[in-house]
């Protein structure tokens, strides 16, 4: 099973809305790395939607595969 969920580097605006969608064949999930929101699993098109207030670097990963679906936000003013 191979996810077609976009994981990657972002580097938005603060006040940006990032909108992720699944595109996972099985369940994926946008967890971050520092705690705060989860998306809880996600199965192929559903979305998961975020507000970037506060800038800096947030590093997300899904819980199904985290060494290969890994990405970072990064936020700037
Ligand atoms: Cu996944």
């Amino acid at each position: 099973m191979r996810d077609q969920i976009t994981y990657g580097t972002l580097e938005v605006k603060v006040g940006t809305k990032v909108t992720w969608t699944s595109q996972c064949f099985g369940l994926c999930t946008v967890t971050f790395r520092n705690g705060g929101p989860d998306s809880g699993p996600m199965s192929k098109g559903e979305t998961f939607t975020l507000t970037f207030d506060v800038p800096g670097s947030f590093q997300y990963y899904c819980q199904f595969d985290p060494t290969e679906m890994v990405g970072t936000i990064i936020v700037t003013n």
